[in-house]
This record gives C-alpha cells, structure tokens and sequence, in this order.
C-alpha cells in the first residue's frame, strides 16, 4: 500500500502534459480518501496520491495548462521579486556589517597603511575613539590636578602667612615678657638694696621708690589688660570654601552687595538682620554698610542706594564681592520688568561672574503679593541666571521671616560640606 509517509507526493514540475483524470474505481489504494481522486496518467501511477496539479486545477477534468502556466510564471515573478529584496536586504545587512568593523575599528584604533611624502608606504599607528577619550580624560584630570596642586599651594602658603605672622607676634610677647620680667627683678632688687640701708638713705631714694613703684604698677595694668583680650590659644581653625580657598579664624568673611530698585527693602534688610529689629528707614543716599554676623560666618553687607540716578554707582561696589543680594518687591508688579532688566544687567557684568546670586522676593506679607514661583515665572530667572548659581527666596523684612533661610542658602554655598559649623 503507497503511504503519503514513505513516499513524497508529485509535483507540478513532474506532470506530464496529458495527464487524464478519472475517478478511482472502488476499491482503491487510496479507499481511505473518498473525495479524492487518482490521476491516471501512467507517470502519476508511480506516484503515492492523486498529483497536486490534480489536486489544484481539475479533480475528474485533467490538468488547465493555460491557468498552470499563468500561476506559474506568478510564482516565478514573485520569486524574482523575492529574489530582488533578498538581494537588497543583503546588501543592507552587509553594508551594516560593514560599519560595525568600521565602529570597532575605530573605537579600538590600530595600524593603518599611510604613504609618506616621498611616497613610500609605512604603517602608522592611528588611535582609536576609546584611546582619544582615555587621553581626554587624562588630559582633565591632569588639569585638575594642576589646579588643585596649584590652590593647595596657596592655601598652604595662607597657613604659612598665618602662623609666620602669629609666630612673630609670639616672640614679640616672649621678649617683652622677658624685658619685663627683667625689669620687675631689677626692680625688686633695688627696693631690696634699699631696704637694707640706713634711714637717711631710705628717705632719700623715696622719690625713686615711688616712681619704680608706680612704673611697676603701669606695667602690671598693662600687662592684665593685654592678658584679658588676648586668648593664648594654639588651635588654628581652617575653613574651606567651595572655590578650595581657605580661611583661617573663627569667623569666614564674605563680602556681599544688596542691589534692587528703590523702595524694595534692602535697607529694611539690613537693620533686620543687624539688629534684629525693625527701625524706620530713610531713603537711602549713598550706601549703608553693616558688619552681620551669622553661624561662622561674618558678612560685609553693602547696601547701595536703588534709585535710578544712583545705579551707575552700583559697579563700584562689584569687586572682589562674593554674593549679591538683589531684593525685589513682590507687591508692585508694575515695577517686575524694571526689576527685571536691572538683574539683567547685572549678570551680564564680569567682575560678578563667580558671585552667588540670592534674590529676596521681599514683602510677601502684603496681601496679593506674586509668589515666588510667579516670580520665577514672570522673570524667566532659569533662563536669566543659567549656568549660575542662585536661589530665590521669599521674604518678609519687616518681621524677618526668609531671611535667615536665605542666609542659610549663601553659607551652604561659599562654605565647602562638611566644614560649615551649623551650631
Ligand atoms: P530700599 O532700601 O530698597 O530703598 P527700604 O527700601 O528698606 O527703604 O524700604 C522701602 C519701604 O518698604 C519702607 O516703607 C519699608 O518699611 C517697606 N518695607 C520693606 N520691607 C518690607 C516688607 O517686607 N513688608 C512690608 N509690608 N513693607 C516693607 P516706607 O513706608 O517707610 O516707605
Ligand atoms: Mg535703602
């Protein structure tokens, strides 16, 4: 019995042209298949089913040439196409195979043939990406380093001066204190002489005495004085700031300039701050200064008239300043763009390039005032102040409220971590 398992079918390839159909006589080998039939062409005898052009085109009819050969050059078109975008599709995958040895190539470096100008060919080494960012990254550390030998030097050579200077003034003490110590002797020794004379003798170095005595005295007033005001203490106390440099003392100075239209609050900032307690201000002419004093910190605070004919002044005051504090007044939204322009202005000067920038959004007791996240909005200040340091933060002068929040921000930024004493 022919089995579909042991033996493969016929195909369209293997059918004889006149190939006739017929239906298979009961009992057939292919009994078990009721609905299909045999072709009876001698060549499809040998095969185990009925043909699959049978099976296709024409049960009990015989094989449609015309529509065989009309599928067939389908398939054959379809193939050439297939064909086509094999073929494109290898070049793809090719070409892109291509590139990731390029990609390798280059990422790994490696000898490459080059003709030198006489035209003899040599090969040269050419480094590869992973190499170039392997030296770039050298090249910044090495940078870096330099920089960082370079401030340690200074920062070493601040120490030096420091106690150079301590040292000398140390030694100075150690001699006075060793001419007086010598002049008390000298002293002691002549009232003792005198002691042991006669009466007449002591009655004549009276005068003598006296003024002994009482230069001995001065020099004992002197000396409690000098004891009372000077801690004879060896410590040495080292702060950082974030720029590596380093400040020796208990107290690091900062120098910092309150700018900001007329009428925003500076002043009424700095008596807050200072004394703690609100007074009434004048317009400011000139320029206030106050010394304000806040955890280790020690803050010079300039605070510069804000009115018009006065902002030319503004840039004397920008030297070796640390932070500006520019103080805007939230109630008078008229007045944000002038504010606005003025901060403009001012970042774009270069001696305030390093410096912190802490804007006071002052008044924010007043009913209506823009909040701090208007106020960011309304003067685009991520934009304005990009690739600088800054913060805004609301405030009420009057009462003091935010102002020891922005305090706060500055000494977290001129301090390094971790050295800030937050006590
Ligand atoms: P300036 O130094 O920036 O020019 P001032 O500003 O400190 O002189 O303050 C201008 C006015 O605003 C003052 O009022 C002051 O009392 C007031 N002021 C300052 N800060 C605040 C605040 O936080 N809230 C409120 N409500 N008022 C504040 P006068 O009336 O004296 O002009
Ligand atoms: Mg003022």
């Amino acid at each position: 019995m022919r089995t579909r398992a042991t033996q493969p079918p016929c195909t369209a390839l293997c059918v004889p042209p006149t190939c006739v159909l017929s239906a298979p006589s009961s009992p057939t080998p292919l009994a078990h298949w009721p609905n299909t039939f045999v072709c009876l062409e001698e060549a499809c005898q040998s095969g185990p089913l009925m043909c699959c052009v049978c099976k296709e085109y024409g049960k009990h009819q015989g094989h449609k040439h015309a529509v065989l050969e009309t599928e067939a050059n389908q398939i054959r078109a379809s193939i050439l196409d297939m064909a086509h975008c094999i073929r494109t599709f290898t070049d793809e995958v090719s070409e892109y195979s291509r590139k990731l040895v390029g990609i390798v190539q280059q990422i790994e470096g490696g000898e490459q043939i080059v003709e030198d100008g006489v035209g003899m060919a040599h090969t040269e080494h050419v480094p590869g990406t992973a190499e170039s960012a392997r030296s770039c990254v050298r090249a910044y550390f090495a940078d870096l380093h330099e920089t960082l030998c370079r401030q340690e030097e200074m920062a070493l050579s601040v120490v030096d001066a420091h106690v150079r200077e301590r040292l000398i003034w140390l030694r100075q003490q150690q001699e006075d204190m060793t001419i007086l110590l010598s002049q008390v002797s000298t002293a002691c020794l002549h009232c003792e002489k005198t002691l042991q004379q006669d009466d007449c003798r002591v009655v004549l170095a009276k005068q003598e005495i006296s003024c002994l005595l009482e230069t001995l005295q001065k020099q004992q007033h002197q000396f409690t004085e000098l004891a009372d005001h000077i801690q004879l203490d060896a410590g040495i106390p080292v702060t950082f700031t974030k720029d590596n440099r380093v400040h020796i003392g208990p107290k690091m100075e900062i120098r910092v300039v309150t700018l900001g239209l007329d009428g925003a609050g500076k002043t009424t900032i700095l008596f807050k701050l200072k004394q703690d307690e609100f007074m009434q201000p004048i317009p400011t002419i000139g320029f206030n200064v106050e010394t304000v004093e806040y955890k280790n910190l020690k803050f010079t605070i300039w605070d510069v008239g804000g009115k018009h004919k006065l902002r030319p002044l503004w840039k004397h005051y920008y030297l070796n300043t640390q932070a500006v504090v520019f103080v805007i007044d939230s109630c008078h939204r008229d007045r944000l763009m002038e504010a606005h322009s003025e901060l403009a202005k001012l970042l774009t000067e270069k001696e305030l390039r390093d410096a912190l920038l802490l804007i006071f959004a002052n008044k924010q007791d007043v009913p209506g005032a823009v909040s701090v996240e208007e106020m960011t909005e309304l003067l685009s200040l991520h934009k304005l102040c990009c690739g600088r340091s800054w913060h805004i933060q609301g405030c009420d002068a009057r009462s003091g409220t935010g102002l020891h929040e922005g305090l706060d921000w500055l000494s977290r930024q001129l301090v390094a971590a971790g050295v800030l004493d937050v006590a």
